[in-house]
């Protein structure tokens, strides 16, 4: 039986009340925690398939961000032993170390990204990503002065979160509609974005709006850096899968009256796009950063050529 307690995480992550791949990635290998604390399965068998459940519950919610299979992956990969209780320890073992794992990667990245910050820098930022947010944390920690334009990001207006993080760092925030970016470009020294999934051509996926947002800084000569933990390296890309791109409910976009007061329309709400490799100037992950051409060796390192789902049926 799937605890209720990964519904209530599955769930999160759908409605987005839980959001942004990293945290929807540690979010979920802490539901497994629970699962398998929680579980009264009494053959190991038993105690397997309940892991698999609750990955597969976990795994059909949103299906853009890698970091989701990625981390389920990771955790199940980890379970081993001839008991239940052996099998519950070395889960939970797995997933404690995942998360740890992933808030020393956020650290590590910012550093490498905060090089790429100088002193007196302006920022414009998309959506709220955690691993951009980490690079500016770790520049103002090195004591540099950084000024943010945040873009609002419509339909959800995450650039909100974005914008009040940055006021807790104490950075200076000028938030604009997602209009105005091209009218600011000038003004700013640095796109920074974050990444749902990088494809090993080094194309990266993230929320709507990016592609053109870079399309928009190459025109003005502003360099675009995507703040990515190698969690977010998509492998199934490296034997020519797409990645998939959310659509999501067009009430995001329009409320029910207003729609049916506009008359015969389509409304198409996807969550995410594809920046092509040739507009980004670096991926910064914590192993360093990377011109996105060369993501693919590092994707290679970490990887394989090999990937597997053991949430889908079968022995786990
Ligand atoms: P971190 C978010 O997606 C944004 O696209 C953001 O850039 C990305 O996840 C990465 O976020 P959504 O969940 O992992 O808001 O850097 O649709 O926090």
């Amino acid at each position: 039986m799937v605890h209720p307690e990964v519904d209530a995480t599955a769930d999160d992550i759908a409605e987005m009340e839980i959001r942004g791949a990293a945290t929807i990635a540690d979010a979920a290998a802490a539901a497994l925690a629970t699962q398998a604390r929680e579980s009264d399965a009494d053959t190991p068998a038993a105690f397997r398939t309940e892991m698999q459940e609750a990955a597969r519950r976990l795994h059909d919610t949103r299906p853009t961000a890698v970091s989701l299979p990625n981390a389920l992956r990771y955790v199940l990969q980890g379970m081993e032993g001839a008991t239940v209780e052996r099998l519950r320890e070395t889960t939970v073992a797995r997933a404690e170390q995942f998360r740890a794992d992933l808030e020393q990667a956020q650290s590590k990245l910012g550093r490498v990204g905060a090089g790429r910050i100088r002193d007196g820098d302006v920022v414009m930022t998309h959506c709220h990503s955690t691993d951009a947010m980490a690079c500016i944390e770790a520049a103002v920690d090195q004591g540099k002065h950084v000024e943010a334009l945040v873009k609002e990001t419509r339909p959800r207006n995450q650039g909100h979160i974005t914008a009040r993080q940055l006021r807790e760092l104490d950075v200076p925030v000028t938030l604009v509609v997602d209009n105005a970016a091209h009218r600011y470009l000038n003004e700013v020294d640095h796109v920074l974005v974050g990444a749902d999934s990088i494809a090993a051509d080094g194309s990266v996926v993230n929320k709507i709006g990016t592609a053109g947002l870079a399309v928009s800084a190459r025109d003005r000569g502003t360099p675009i850096m995507v703040a990515a933990q190698t969690l977010k390296l998509h492998p199934a890309t490296l034997t020519g899968q797409a990645v998939e791109i959310e659509q999501r409910d067009e009430s995001e976009v329009i409320d029910p009256e207003t729609r049916a007061d506009v008359g015969d329309i389509e409304v198409r709400n996807p969550a995410f796009d594809v920046t092509p490799p040739r507009h980004v100037d670096a991926i910064v992950t914590e192993r360093g950063q990377f011109p996105p051409e060369s993501i693919v060796t590092l994707m290679r390192e970490l990887y394989g050529e090999s990937v597997e789902h053991p949430w889908e049926s079968g022995p786990a």
